[in-house]
């Protein structure tokens, strides 16, 4: 296996992944000249990161479908529970919130805020999006699904850190509590202190 990547992008996550799954895989850094190069263009018509090249040459991008093929790939690892099940299902509900719901909300607010437009709307939206975690996370449940870490808090969690690192978010209780709880994984420390 092999994570085209490049340090501080949503490649990270899939590096996170990577790590928590603690099998070997190799690494190849993207460059921004790489990015537009034909061979990228092959992995990624894009010409975007993340890419994972499995054993057998097969390419696959967006990093929500990598790290969820990464658990089914090791179900040991408890990442994505087994096909079926309620927490399966919660496992796809979580991540694709992150991606459909989490996302696109905090970087529209992140957008309105640093060209000062008026961001009113984008901090009501990304607000409610927010409290809906913090509303799952209640009763002092440590990650979305049951008690067990799954993809779907590499990807929420690692949105809610970057909320909480670019002062999108600043509040006490369960959500700070989960973002420090997912930061301070080691399998999280390992994925960002690899930089080249
Ligand atoms: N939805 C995609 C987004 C991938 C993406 O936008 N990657 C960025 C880095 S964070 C990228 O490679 N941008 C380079 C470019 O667009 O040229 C995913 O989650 O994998």
């Amino acid at each position: 296996m092999r994570l085209y990547h490049r340090p501080g992008s949503r490649s990270t996550r899939v590096l996170w992944t990577l790590e928590e799954i603690g099998a070997p895989y190799e690494l190849t850094i993207i460059s921004r000249e790489d990015k537009a190069s034909e061979a990228h263009r092959r992995r990624h018509p894009l010409g975007r990161v993340p890419v994972l090249e499995l054993d057998d040459g097969q390419h696959v991008f967006e990093s929500a479908a990598i790290c969820l093929h990464l658990g089914d790939l090791y179900p040991e690892s408890g990442l994505v529970p087994p096909v079926g099940t309620a927490e399966r299902a919660l496992t796809y509900q979580w991540s694709l919130f992150a991606m459909a719901e989490v996302e696109g909300s905090l970087l529209t607010l992140r957008r309105a805020r640093r060209t000062g437009d008026d961001d009113s709307e984008p901090t009501a939206k990304f607000g409610q999006i927010a409290g809906v975690l913090r509303e799952a996370l209640g009763d002092g449940r440590p990650w979305l699904v049951g008690d067990a870490f799954t993809v779907a808090d590499v990807l929420c969690g690692s949105l809610i850190g970057t909320a909480f690192r670019r002062d999108l978010l600043d509040e006490d209780g369960p959500l700070r509590d989960y973002a420090e709880r997912a930061q301070v994984r080691p399998a999280n420390v390992r994925a960002e202190a690899i930089r080249e």
